[in-house]
């Protein structure tokens, strides 16, 4: 189903036309209202007239997360904050948070664009949907929250936690709809399993699990568990929130771009130059139609690639990979570069292990050591006895020795680098209690 249909499939030519005349119109408002881009524009020279179409954009200056940061909190807006009537932020790891503002407009594009990622999805008006995503300054509660009830859908604004209510909704509300993290969707079907809810019970039919990185082993482990369509749906507070990009549940292969409002590049992180179609690099996006924080040429920091091939559910959009992790998250392990989600990928398809892990550097002797720490399943636990893991039985603590190997060796072939492995018992790794799970613990600079 579409949402927009004439927009969603226009052909490329009309869509680059759409772009233009909007970046044309966005530049000249920004370069008006925002001393920021005054002050960039005029040290490279460059007046909005200049910027004739798409074809300009890299003739534009990047902004950086540390622009937002340097002009906290409100200091970027191009209206004045009678204007605004949202303010979200997100939550830093350090420091302030990056604040942004919406006018009435913005909302209602925002509303637009999550009832598309919605049809993408396969919901559709009449439907009942748990939002499980928080609600608060963090934008994909109340992001979400307005483009299912914009499409006719019913909201139950549960917000993120609370496992046991969650499960609750879930088995006496019976929503077809469901939306939260990736790490808390797994949280939530070991819990429906122990408690031995039969997934064929419920109604729901897809996850929508945005917010964080996950990968495809992740994506089968969930449907075949809870016996639903996992869908990807990606964002940032900066750009709008939820509701920039969404898998098709047709193709289920790459994010729709919603490239009418936000103009998408892929580019080179270390020189800034584009990247050809296909190439990984770093998302870069400007917006196309935002009025209260119009952004040109943002960093997202978040790597992937595009496609612009047309895809099967018919849609011209172009596609965004699944974010393989942020140019600033990439962990450089003894010189080799390290994603999170290679790991996970590696430590998803072996026997005996469960998708949960973290993983620990520390230092020794100025080298750079590399734990990874995760979950043996509940039948392997059981199997071996919970001795093992304080180290009593000869046999079992070969068992045990074995599937380290496994999980060293796998690793070592995914990564190139030797890690250490350490298995936990069931429970014993992070979970996500309802939002972003934290999974990398850098004590390197702490020693
Ligand atoms: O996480 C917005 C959102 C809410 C997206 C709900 C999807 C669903 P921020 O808190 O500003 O906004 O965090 C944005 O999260 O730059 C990515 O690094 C990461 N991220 C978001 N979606 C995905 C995804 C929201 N599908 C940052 N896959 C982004 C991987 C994601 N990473």
């Amino acid at each position: 189903m579409f949402w927009n249909e004439k927009i969603e499939t226009m052909p490329r030519e009309e869509l680059t036309a759409l772009q233009s005349e909007r970046l044309r119109k966005i530049v000249a408002y920004v370069y008006e209202r925002v001393p920021f881009y005054q002050e960039k524009f005029d040290e490279l020279g460059i007046k909005p007239e200049d910027i004739r179409g798409v074809e300009d954009l890299t003739k534009l200056p990047f902004t950086k997360k540390t622009d937002l940061r340097d002009h906290y909190p409100f200091g970027l807006f191009a209206v004045p904050r009678e204007e605004l009537i949202r303010i979200h932020a997100s939550s830093g790891t350090t420091g302030k948070p990056t604040v942004v503002g919406y006018t009435r407009n913005d909302l209602q594009v925002w509303a637009e664009v999550c009832a598309r990622c919605f049809a993408l999805s396969g919901a559709k008006p009449g439907d009942m949907f748990q939002n499980a995503y928080g609600y608060g300054l963090f934008t994909g509660g109340l992001g979400m929250h307005y483009g299912a009830e914009y499409m006719g859908i019913s909201v139950i604004p549960v917000s993120g936690g609370n496992t046991a209510r969650q499960i609750m909704i879930l088995k006496d509300f019976q929503p077809d709809v469901m939306a939260c993290t990736p790490s808390y969707a797994l949280t939530l079907a070991d819990r429906l399993l122990e408690e031995g809810v039969d997934p064929k019970d419920l109604r729901v039919r897809v996850f929508i699990l945005g917010a964080e990185p996950w990968t495809e082993e992740m994506r089968q482990e969930l449907e075949s568990k809870l016996h639903v369509d996992a869908v990807n749906i990606y964002g940032l507070s900066e750009i709008i929130g939820p509701g920039v990009s969404n898998e098709c549940i047709e193709a289920k292969d790459g994010m729709h771009i919603m490239e009418d409002h936000f103009l998408p590049e892929i580019i080179d992180p270390e020189t800034g130059e584009p990247l050809p179609e296909g190439e990984i690099g770093e998302l870069v996006f400007t917006t196309l139609t935002k009025e209260a924080l119009p952004l040109i040429r943002y960093r997202t920091g978040d790597l992937c690639s595009i496609t612009y091939e047309k895809c099967k559910c018919g849609r011209t959009h172009a596609r965004m990979s699944r974010v393989l992790g942020r140019a600033d998250d990439m962990l450089i392990v003894r010189g080799v570069n390290v994603f999170p989600s290679q790991i996970e990928s590696a430590l998803l398809n072996i026997e005996h292990i469960a998708p949960h892990y973290c993983i620990v550097l520390t230092r020794e002797n100025h080298l750079d050591v590399m734990e990874v720490q995760v979950e043996v399943t509940e039948d392997f636990f059981r199997e071996v006895g919970d001795e093992v893991f304080a180290g009593h039985t000869v046999e079992v603590v070969e068992e045990v020795h074995e599937l380290e190997q496994v999980v060293r060796r796998r690793l070592w072939e995914t990564l190139g680098l030797n890690t250490r492995v350490k298995l936990l018992g069931p429970g014993e790794a992070p979970r996500s209690e309802g939002g972003k799970l934290r999974r990398v613990i850098d004590k390197r600079n702490l020693q």
